[in-house]
């Protein structure tokens, strides 16, 4: 009912609206920092998942991301850097770009972040007191610091079932840290169908290289099984730049008879990872894949083809993002998501999120850490929030000066509607977090 005779507006009686710019400011700033974050999608594993859980300053160093850059200030054949230990592979690393270079990079400026966070050294000739550290410390409380600083509350995994070694905790039934939600990751079945066929046939499903209807029920019992065993948040496949939907390849035979099915099953949602050119330079190995602009209209139709189920979508190539953000305008089953891979540096994160938001409101999931190593937690959510606190605030003052002024509570919402609210909205997450 209207409030009669009066022209109270619907949040003045609860709490004052923030018409002062700095306290505005200091308003968003303080949501975007302390709101806690589910993180949508990650590669971490949980302690369960053993040596394949990775942390601490040699896993940090090595992360694909330098590795790439540390080619680039150095003469080395990758043949070489391949042979050598992880250990000495963080010491070149070190050296190569902290030590003769600034950090400046994103991916480098991260580690700084890091070690700061934890108040080791930022400029030290060697890494003798950053592995001191993170050797000394005990694992499961490491992993809870770690959360806790980077005020995460849940992770989604990228869990790869013709992994065997991770197949093996999923099949002993092995009880997961809870933080830790399962995504069921489908590019060996979706990308590489080839090699894929003698893997599931291994592994008991009677597959054949040509699709035919008993191949297609085969790979339904696999996802089948595969979900009642991980439980997943949702299904994912990263597609390369010329993915099309539709397309007359394996794929989207796929796609269509085994994945869209069970994804509407399951009520699971699909979410696609497009613009990656796989080994464009091989020698790198992961350090390898490239970008390039991909057809948002792939999306469209598969949107438009299957309204009854939700994809969440993300492309690495800049010049994608706009078009996605209008091709969401036009499908609300379809909600971006992240700054993916090389898009994840502030000046690119600034510039999508203010696109997002002009476009869409806050109906859309801000970002995601892509996280290898539990510790980029800490940076990567860290840098993110201070890019998306500018945007927000940019978007909160060009409101107030139309004349509409929001309450500390509104903005709350918001940020919780993006870091968070609106994933968990689509998803089926049990019990705490
Ligand atoms: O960002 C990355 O770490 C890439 O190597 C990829 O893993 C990408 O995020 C993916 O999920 O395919
Ligand atoms: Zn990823």
């Amino acid at each position: 009912m209207m409030d009669s005779g009066s022209r109270a507006s619907f949040t003045e009686k609860l709490e004052p609206l923030l018409t002062d710019e700095v306290e505005l400011r200091r308003h968003v700033e303080k949501a975007v920092e302390e709101t806690q974050v589910i993180d949508m999608h990650t590669h971490l594993f949980s302690i369960e998942f053993g040596k394949m859980a990775l942390f601490g300053i040699d896993d940090l160093l090595t992360y694909h991301y330098l590795i790439a850059e540390m080619f680039r200030s150095v003469e080395l054949k990758p043949e070489r850097f391949w042979r050598m230990s992880k250990r000495e592979q963080a010491d070149l690393i070190w050296r190569t770009l902290f030590v003769e270079n600034s950090p400046l990079s994103e991916a480098a400026r991260g580690i700084v972040t890091i070690l700061k966070a934890f108040g080791l050294s930022t400029n030290a000739a060697t890494l003798d007191e950053a592995r001191e550290f993170f050797a000394t410390q005990d694992v499961a409380k490491h992993f809870d610091r770690v959360f806790e600083m980077a005020r995460v509350k849940a992770v989604v995994m990228t869990n790869d079932p013709l992994d065997a070694r991770e197949a093996h905790v999923w099949e002993n039934g092995v009880r997961i840290d809870a933080r830790f939600h399962a995504a069921l990751r489908l590019d060996r079945v979706l990308n590489d169908w080839t090699n894929a066929v003698p893997k599931l046939a291994e592994r008991g499903y009677a597959v054949e290289t040509a699709i035919d209807a008993k191949t297609v029920a085969e790979v339904r019992r696999f996802l089948d099984d595969w979900i009642t065993r991980m439980r997943p948040l949702y299904m994912a496949v990263s597609l390369p730049d010329d993915f099309r939907f539709p397309s007359d390849d394996v794929r989207d035979r796929l796609l269509r008879e085994a994945v869209l099915p069970t994804a509407r099953a399951a009520g699971l949602p699909l979410s696609l990872m497009i613009g990656v050119r796989r080994g464009v330079n091989p020698a790198l190995r992961i350090a390898g894949d490239g970008v390039g602009r991909a057809d948002v209209k792939a999306v469209e139709r598969m949107c438009a083809e299957n309204p009854d189920v939700r994809f969440f979508v993300t492309f690495l190539s800049r010049e994608n993002q706009h078009e996605l953000c209008v091709a969401a305008r036009k499908f609300s089953n379809l909600m971006p998501f992240g700054c993916w891979w090389f898009l994840n540096n502030p000046s690119i994160v600034a510039e999508i999120t203010r696109e997002r938001i002009e476009l869409l409101g806050t109906s859309f999931i801000a970002q995601h850490s892509d996280a290898r190593i539990l510790e980029q937690l800490i940076y990567k959510w860290k840098h993110s929030r201070r890019v998306i606190a500018d945007a927000l605030v940019e978007a909160y003052t060009r409101l107030l000066a139309s004349g509409r002024a929001v309450t500390a509570r509104e903005i709350e919402r918001d940020v919780a509607r993006l870091f968070s609210e609106n994933f968990r909205r689509w998803v089926a997450i049990e019990g705490a977090p």
